[in-house]
């Protein structure tokens, strides 16, 4: 399934937000997810409104934000509705079910409320997915497993990795892909979209861990589908959407590449 067409992959999708965000993929021309790690209201709106027309998905990091209040949710939504994107809410759920059940739809924020897609660790085991999964699968939201990390050293490796992917087989209602750095589709039957974070087309590294591929490796070598890159985007601010139709355009001609391959 990594190698037929968005549109291909969308129409036989049994996940619903799967099938919208390939349908969206095709429709905008894009398979990049710009990561918004601001501290701001004022920047992070500023950045999406910019960003907006090139990507598929706008990530979010919500609880960085230093004046965060629920204005800012209405306008992330209004401009998820001008641009044509969604929003997934990068909150990396570590605890048990009924502590991230509070945590996806209570507190402060509300994730659930307004981010279409979020994700979670694996390391708590299936529990986490069953209390994510009361709150998210009656609004219609899709849950990524965190499978692989980017930085060096993580221990998302081996068991672990595999493990986590018969975890979303069990829960294909709800999970519908991983953040991984490889694709983790094995059979036929089934199509998990692989998000990709750690991707940079200048640096190899931010000497905090992080680790850079450029869009090439991620999709053509390794079978990701969607390219996840923030300070490549937005680290210089004069240059936020001519990066954002750089990597955009770097995303799509490799994932043109990687369906004309395998034909
Ligand atoms: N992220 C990673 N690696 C992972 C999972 N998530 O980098 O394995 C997230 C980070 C950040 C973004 O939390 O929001 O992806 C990467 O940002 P960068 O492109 O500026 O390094």
């Amino acid at each position: 399934n990594t190698y037929k067409t968005y549109t291909e992959r969308g129409q036989q999708h049994p996940n619903a937000c799967a099938r919208s965000l390939f349908e969206l993929m095709e429709r905008k021309q894009s398979n990049l997810s710009v990561a918004v790690d601001v501290t701001t209201k004022k920047e992070l709106l500023s950045i999406a409104d910019a960003v907006g027309p090139f990507v598929c998905v706008l990530k979010t990091h919500i609880d960085i934000v230093e004046d965060f209040d629920h204005d800012l949710v209405l306008q992330l939504e209004q401009l998820a509705k001008k641009h044509d994107f969604l929003i997934f809410e990068d909150r990396k759920f570590a605890d048990i079910g009924n502590t991230v059940k509070h945590q996806y739809a209570n507190g402060i924020y509300k994730i659930a409320s307004w981010s279409h897609i979020t994700n979670a660790h694996t390391v708590p085991g299936e529990g986490i997915i069953k209390g994510l999964g009361e709150v998210g699968l009656p609004l219609g939201r899709g849950l990524l497993l965190l499978a692989e990390m980017s930085s060096k050293g993580a221990l998302t490796k081996g068991s672990y990795t595999s493990e986590s992917v018969e975890m979303a087989r069990r829960n294909k209602d709800f999970v519908f892909g991983f953040i991984a750095q490889h694709k983790m589709n094995e059979h036929d039957d089934e199509d998990f979209v692989v998000m990709s974070p750690g991707v940079g087309l200048d640096v190899k590294g931010d000497g905090l861990g992080q680790q850079y591929r450029t869009p090439h490796e991620v999709i053509v070598e390794s079978g990701g589908d969607i390219i996840i890159v923030g300070r490549g985007i937005y680290g210089n601010p004069d240059q936020v959407e001519a990066q954002a139709k750089r990597y955009r355009q770097a995303g799509w001609d490799a994932y043109l590449e990687r369906v004309r391959l395998h034909k």
